[in-house]
């Protein structure tokens, strides 16, 4: 279900929003069950972001994502069903199951990927919005990127060829205050969004809780690229509510990096879902009635990507090398 097309800009936000929680949620209990293979980063706490930069893009401009993508990809449109059945190792997946959460893409909807390389999505996208600009399509390419990757080389080598072609280019670091297990303060040097002044480029700070004011930051970073004035650097301060990967204690034990207080402040008070929410009734957009029914339609397209991913075979044995880009090189019996 989509209401996209008539719904008031704020309603559909907090659709797509609300169906990145529910497609977090839903993987959760999946995972849980033991029925998602191997880790899951989750996005829950973050929705607001990609949410509010997807919704300043045209459709054809261009989304490069990382490791935390599952609600870049949702933002801009894509098939839940096929995204649980990647998850899922499924040959109905995106990428027919060879691929997993960390590669999910659909040309289709002009994602390029998302990347399980930290800081690698950011090169690509640039190097999109280079071909963009030489052919002239109009196109804008997103990048998103957590703090840990501005601390890559991939981060300053790329920014710097995007600054300098004046490309057009939306970088936007999703600041959530952590890497891993690292607070971002102990290993980003400085403040990130002014890293950009280094560069020529306009850098911002937005508070990535509010929809609104993250839609507002990137439709002038978006403009700005599509008039040919180059990239802007956006750092989003927002927070994932769960750990670097689902269930992350089973790994680290009672280690705990982040305090307990900080996490429950987060989901009480800074919850992207209860803010839009807020909005919504308050400008007598909706009821909480027509909110929930927008709810109830949204757990009912999960509780169907759930069958659908569930139902959809493993791939078999003999496609393990096929669509794998890369040589099978003779053992010494066969040489
Ligand atoms: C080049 C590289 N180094 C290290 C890793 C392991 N790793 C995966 S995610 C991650 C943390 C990334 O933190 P951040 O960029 O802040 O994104 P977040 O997970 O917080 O969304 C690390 C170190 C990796 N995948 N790639
Ligand atoms: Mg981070």
């Amino acid at each position: 279900m989509s209401t996209a097309t008539q719904a008031p800009p704020l309603v559909s936000m907090y659709e797509s929003i609300k169906r990145i929680r529910a497609f977090e949620e839903k993987a959760i209990s999946l995972f849980q069950d033991g029925i998602v293979p191997g880790f899951t980063h989750t996005y829950i706490g973050q929705e607001a972001v990609a949410v509010g930069v997807c919704s300043a893009l045209e459709p054809g401009d261009r989304v490069a994502s990382n490791h935390r993508g599952h609600g870049h990809i949702i933002a801009r449109g894509a098939d839940t069903s096929r995204m649980l059945a990647e998850m899922l190792g499924k040959q109905d997946g995106y990428l027919k199951g060879m691929g997993g959460e960390l590669h999910i893409m659909d040309a289709s909807i002009n994602i390029i990927g998302a990347n399980g390389i930290v800081g690698a999505g950011i090169p690509i996208a640039v190097g999109a919005a280079l071909s963009d600009k030489l052919q002239k399509t109009g196109q804008v390419t997103v990048s998103f990127f957590g703090d840990g990757a501005t601390s890559e080389g991939y981060f300053a080598e790329a920014i710097n060829i995007a600054a300098i072609w004046q490309l057009p280019v939306v970088l936007v670091c999703e600041n959530n205050c952590y890497g891993e297990f690292t607070p971002a303060e102990h290993v980003c040097a400085g403040t990130i969004y002014r890293r950009a002044e280094g560069y020529g480029i306009p850098g911002v700070e937005v508070d990535g809780q509010d929809v609104l004011a993250v839609r507002e930051v990137a439709a002038e970073a978006v403009h700005r690229a599509r008039a040919g004035e180059g990239p802007t650097l956006i750092e989003a301060k927002t927070y994932r509510w769960y750990g670097h990967v689902y269930g992350e204690e089973a790994m680290i034990g009672s280690y705990c990096y982040r305090p307990e207080e900080e996490i429950a402040d987060w989901k009480a008070n800074r919850d992207p879902v209860v803010l839009t929410r807020q909005r919504i009734i308050a400008e007598a957009l909706l009821s909480e009635q027509e909110l929930d029914r927008i709810d109830e339609a949204i757990a009912e397209e999960m509780d169907r990507a759930s069958d659908f991913a569930q139902r959809s075979p493993l791939p078999p044995p003999e496609q393990a090398l096929d669509f794998v880009f890369s040589e099978r090189i003779p053992g010494p019996a066969q040489a």
